[in-house]
C-alpha cells in the first residue's frame, strides 16, 4: 500500500478507507492533502476490489477548510494560475461510490470535500458551515453550487452569507446529511453502508452513481435519457441476467463483478 504524507490508507475487504491526517491543523486541506486524497482515491477506483470508498477525518474534525495559512499570501492571479485544488474535480469524478464520515467540524473545503461525496453520514457532533465570509472570500470548492442542490437556495445563502455553523441534527432535517449517528457508531455505521455497496453488482454501480451525478448537473428530459440508456446498457451484463434469476430462484444473488 502506498504511504501519503496528509493520508492513512487502508483497504477492509472490498472498502478503500482514506483518513485525512493533519491533527495539527484539524485536516485543513492544502495542496498536498488534495494530491494525496485524489491519489489515493484514484487509485481505489481503479482497483477491481473495490466497491466502495470511505473518507473520514478525526473525531475532531472532518476537516477545518482549506488551509487558511498556505492561502493567505497568495495573490489572485497565484490562485488562477497556481490550480492548487484543482484535483478536486478528479476526486468528484470517481466512478466508485464515496461516503464520508463526518465527525466534528466540516467547514469550508471540509463541508465542500463532504458535498462531492455520494453519501454523507454525520457523527452527532458534526459541524457543518461554509464560513469563508469571515475572511472575506467566498467558498470555491462547490460550496455555493453544491449547497443549493443539497438544502435549497435560501439555506445555502443563508449559510453562505453569514457564515454561521449548523450541528448535524439540523444539516439532516435540511437535506445536507444522509443520516445522522452517535459519534461512536460512525466508523462501523459508514463500514456497513460501504460493505453493502461493494457487494452489489460494480457495473451497476458504477451506473447508478453516474445517473445521480446527471440529475445533479442536468436538466430532468436530459437526465431521463441518460438514465434510460444506462438502464437499458445494464441488460447485456451477466451479473443482471444472475440477480433475476436469483430472485425468481428465491435464493441470494452470486455476482461476477464485484
Ligand atoms: N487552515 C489552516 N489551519 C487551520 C484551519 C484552516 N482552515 N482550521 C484550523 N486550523 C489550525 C489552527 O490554526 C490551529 O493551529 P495552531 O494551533 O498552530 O494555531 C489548529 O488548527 C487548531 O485550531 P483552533 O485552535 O482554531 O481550534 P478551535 O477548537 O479553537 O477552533 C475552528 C476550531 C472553529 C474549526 C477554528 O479552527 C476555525 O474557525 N477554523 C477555520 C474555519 C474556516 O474558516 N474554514 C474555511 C477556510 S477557507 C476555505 O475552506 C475555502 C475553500 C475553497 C478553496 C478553493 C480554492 C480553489
Amino acid at each position: 500500500m502506498t504511504e501519503y504524507a496528509t493520508i492513512l490508507t487502508e483497504t477492509r475487504g472490498r472498502v478503500g478507507w482514506i483518513t485525512l491526517n493533519r491533527p495539527e491543523a484539524l485536516n485543513a486541506l492544502n495542496s498536498q492533502v488534495c494530491a494525496d486524497v485524489v491519489a489515493a482515491a484514484t487509485a481505489f477506483d481503479r482497483d477491481p476490489v473495490i466497491g466502495a470508498i470511505v473518507v473520514t477525518g478525526s473525531e475532531r474534525a472532518f476537516a477545518a477548510g482549506a488551509d487558511i495559512k498556505e492561502m493567505e499570501s497568495k495573490s489572485s492571479l497565484d490562485m488562477i494560475m497556481g490550480d492548487h485544488f484543482g484535483g478536486w474535480a478528479e476526486f468528484a469524478g470517481v466512478r466508485t461510490p464515496v461516503i464520508a464520515a463526518v465527525s466534528g467540524y466540516a467547514l469550508g473545503g471540509g463541508c465542500e470535500l463532504a458535498m462531492m461525496c455520494d453519501i454523507i453520514l454525520a457523527a452527532d457532533t458534526a459541524k457543518f458551515g461554509q464560513p469563508e465570509i469571515n475572511l472575506a472570500v467566498i467558498p470555491g470548492m462547490g460550496g455555493t453550487q453544491r449547497l443549493i442542490r443539497a438544502v435549497g437556495y435560501y439555506k445555502a445563502a443563508e449559510l453562505v452569507l453569514t457564515g454561521r455553523l449548523m450541528g448535524a441534527e439540523e444539516a439532516e432535517r435540511a437535506g445536507l446529511v444522509s443520516r445522522v449517528v452517535p459519534a461512536a457508531d460512525l466508523l462501523d455505521e459508514a463500514g456497513k453502508v460501504a460493505d453493502t455497496i461493494a457487494s452489489k453488482s460494480l457495473p451497476s454501480v458504477f451506473a447508478a452513481k453516474a445517473a445521480l451525478d446527471a440529475a445533479m448537473e442536468t436538466t430532468l428530459a436530459e437526465g431521463l435519457r441518460f438514465e434510460k440508456q444506462a438502464f437499458a446498457g445494464l441488460f447485456d451484463t451477466q451479473d443482471q441476467k444472475e440477480g433475476m434469476a436469483a430472485f425468481r430462484e428465491k435464493r441470494a444473488p452470486s455476482f461476477e463483478n464485484r
